[in-house]
């Protein structure tokens, strides 16, 4: 042991196993670190350690990492953090995780290390405490054990929740600290998540007619075992058909299936083609099972998509609906986070009922705005989202006197969702759950659900170009601030299409700008979105000799 506290030599003779590759400049973005599964050694090493100095920073608390490329190819991986109350990492430790990740030497290392202990005021002589978990992907393991060697180097007591979904880790790292409170959020065990979840969901659906089966696509990923496991706890209070559930054969993951998929494609999985049947309700899971996009048929055979914009219609309605009937209108008050993606008709639906925020892409962000309101419902179109109940509401759920029995059963429902919906993170299997309550009270089809407002046809289009970052966005990513004079020209060109909305923003996970459009009718949003492409490319110095010919 140094005299800085750290164990210097055992961290330099582990780093050692770990180098960084020379020509790689490595960034922990929206959704952490993802990249190439086989570059990312060293980085699973330094997240290690930077996951026990996280832990030491919150007195001890256990933290989480969990590693996954979510929706991502089979050959990428990646990992993410998860601080104490079961949410995303702090921002500020965003880039200590990034500064350790690229330091180049063993010394640079210390260095780096030492500097952030300083920088945090650290105490190293605290606790460490990780619990981690990774989904199915084949470069796994070895990543993992990197991980563990990380762990060691800075002194971790580690718990390995093995092969799971990413919000089961959340809820774990939750559970874990919560462990014995009044506020405890849960057994700490898989096992404790699933009964939390199929408990409140038996308890909400008892008396109610039995449901049509339905069809879960689990993207061939670690969704598959999760929903297996629920599957087999719900028995017949939802009978489940699942499909995509091959994790050993190679590159099926997320290939062809899965929200992702299903979202940017708006098709159904060519896998379920034979399996659907007209007016049966389906939904994909991504491959970390975070995400949920539900879909049917219709009875002409054609396919009709349900994302995250129209669950959360369905779902803040349904809330609202609960707390009016228990009483607690005036005291508790429901409102709905977005993002630009947002479909304009359910923006529009949204807020001619109750208060809608928009918000950049990322979880962290909404979440956060979420929290701001009693019951905040967020959701992005992609079909990661959740809704949360702040405490002041969950000791208003406790204490309410009910006047009848009406308001007594209404009150029940609300507390048995605190208890179904994963509060700590978009939860596709809780998700799931709840949208099946809301159907089945409602007695609603997928067909009746979808009808709620009908989406503005829409495009989504990528730009490859030079240099991300001189796209700057304002007001929550709706406009462009740089390049200068970029934003007059799109809006030029949105005033010329009826419904017409397009924006255009960074990718946080990808080396590309993204275009949105949207408009009345099919052809004109994709019109736009090549229009806006083109102005784009154009702007942003792109070689005519490349120009995608699809840009107009
Ligand atoms: C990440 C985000 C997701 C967002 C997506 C946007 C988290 C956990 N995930 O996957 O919320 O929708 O990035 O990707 O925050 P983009 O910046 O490449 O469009
Ligand atoms: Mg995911």
């Amino acid at each position: 042991m140094s005299s800085s506290g750290l164990a210097v030599e055992e961290i330099k003779s582990l780093s050692e196993a770990h180098p960084k590759p020379a020509d790689i400049q490595f960034q922990y973005g929206t959704a952490g670190f993802r990249t190439l599964g086989s570059v990312l050694d060293s980085v699973m090493f330094r997240v290690g350690i930077i996951a026990g100095l996280r832990s030491k920073k919150c007195d001890g608390r256990t933290v989480g990492v969990m590693v996954t490329a979510s929706h991502n190819p089979e050959p990428d991986n990646g990992v993410k953090l998860v601080d104490p109350k079961g949410e995303m990492l702090e921002a500020s430790w965003e880039s200590y995780a990034t500064r350790l990740a690229n330091a180049t030497t063993n010394d640079e290392v210390i260095k780096t290390i030492e500097s952030i202990v300083e920088t945090a005021k650290i105490d190293l002589s605290k606790p460490a405490k990780v619990v981690y978990a990774r989904d199915t992907r084949p470069s796994g393991p070895t990543l993992v054990s990197a991980l563990e060697d990380g762990f060691k180097a800075i002194g971790v007591e580690p718990r390995n929740a093995g092969v799971t979904t990413t919000p089961v880790l959340h809820y774990l790292v939750r559970a874990i600290n919560t462990k014995g409170e009044r506020c405890s959020y849960g057994e700490d065990s898989e096992e404790g998540y699933f009964s939390k979840l199929g408990d409140a969901f038996k308890k909400l659906v008892t008396g109610r007619p039995a449901a049509s089966p339905l069809i879960i696509d689990c993207a061939n990923g670690v969704g598959a075992p999760a929903a297996e496991k629920l599957s087999e706890l719900l028995g017949n209070s939802l009978p489940i058909i699942l499909e995509n559930t091959d994790i050993t054969t190679k590159d099926v993951l997320n290939n062809g299936c899965g929200a992702d998929y299903v979202k940017t494609s708006q098709k159904l999985p060519p896998s379920l083609a034979n399996k659907l049947q007209p007016g049966q309700r389906a939904c994909s899971l991504d491959g970390d099972a975070d995400r949920l996009i539900y879909f049917y048929l219709d009875n002409r055979g054609a396919f009709h998509m349900l994302d995250g914009d129209k669950i959360a219609a369905l779902v803040a309605a349904f809330i609202v609906e609960l707390v009016k009937l228990a009483g607690l209108e005036g005291l508790i008050k429901v409102g709905v986070v977005q993002t630009a993606y947002a479909n304009g008709a359910s923006t529009k639906y949204l807020s001619e009922r109750l208060p809608v925020k928009c918000v950049p892409t990322g979880v962290k962000h909404l979440h956060h705005a979420a929290e701001r309101y009693d019951v905040g419902v967020y959701f992005e179109a992609n079909g990661h989202g959740t809704v949360l109940f702040s405490q002041v509401t969950m000791e208003t759920l406790a204490q309410h006197q009910p006047l009848s029995p009406a308001q007594s059963r209404a009150l029940e429902h609300l507390i048995s969702l605190t208890e179904l919906i994963n509060q700590t993170v978009g939860d596709a299997l809780s998700d799931m759950l709840l949208v099946e309550v809301v159907l089945s009270y409602k007695s609603y089809s997928g067909i009746e659900w979808d009808s709620l407002y009908v989406d503005l046809p829409n495009r989504l289009v990528k730009v490859v170009v030079a240099d991300r970052n001189a796209f700057k966005t304002e007001d929550a990513e709706r406009r462009l601030v740089s390049p200068e004079g970029l934003q007059q020209k799109i809006e030029g060109l949105m005033n010329r299409y009826q419904s017409g909305r397009s924006f255009v923003r960074p990718s946080g996970t990808e080396d590309v700008v993204r275009v949105y459009a949207e408009a009345a009718i099919k052809s004109q949003a994709d019109e736009l979105a090549f229009r806006v492409a083109g102005l784009v490319y154009d702007e942003a110095g792109g070689d005519p000799a490349n120009r995608p010919k699809e840009f107009l």
